[in-house]
């Protein structure tokens, strides 16, 4: 089954949104394979966000991304790179339509609260980054019986 990387960004977990957020990404169906509250280094920042390195951006999104805690997620479902972007919205929160989670809780792509990888390949990347291997579980999720043809 298809794996994604989430994060709930520094200004998510400051307002108290993680257990919304986690619980949209739980409704939609998808299984919490990988879990973690931990502080991005300007090291792991680099790497998570090495093609923005050189964008004019990228100073204001370091410093946010390392200004306090995130919550980093391993979420698995049928397309699950897709439908967590699709519960996410834009990435401008402007652009972001009602009921996804920016169009909802944002209003700057500066702040966007909430990150998800944008393909399969860039999630396998972005997972090798923030969790180990024994980090990331793999059990019997029995719902997939009931959300699954
Ligand atoms: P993330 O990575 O946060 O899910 O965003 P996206 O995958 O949706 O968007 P992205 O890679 O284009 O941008 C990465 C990150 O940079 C911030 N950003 C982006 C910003 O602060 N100013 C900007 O002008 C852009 C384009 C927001 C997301």
């Amino acid at each position: 089954m298809e794996k994604t990387f989430a994060m709930i960004k520094p200004d998510a977990v400051q307002r108290g949104l993680v257990g919304e957020i986690i619980r949209r990404y739980e409704q939609k169906g998808l299984r919490i394979a990988g879990m973690k509250v931990m502080m991005v280094t300007e090291e792991l920042a680099m790497k998570h966000y090495a093609e923005h390195v050189n964008k004019p951006f990228f100073p204001g999104l370091k410093d946010y991304i390392t200004s306090g805690p995130v919550v980093a997620l391993v979420l698995e479902g049928k397309n699950a790179v897709a439908e967590v972007r699709k519960i996410n919205g834009s990435t401008n929160p402007l652009d972001a339509a009602c009921g996804t989670i920016r169009g909802d809780f944002a209003q700057e792509v500066g702040r966007n609260v909430v990150h998800g990888s944008d393909s399969v390949e860039s999630a396998a990347n972005e997972i090798s980054i923030y969790f180990t291997p024994e980090e990331v579980l793999d059990f019997d999720f029995l719902p997939n019986k009931w959300l699954y043809e």
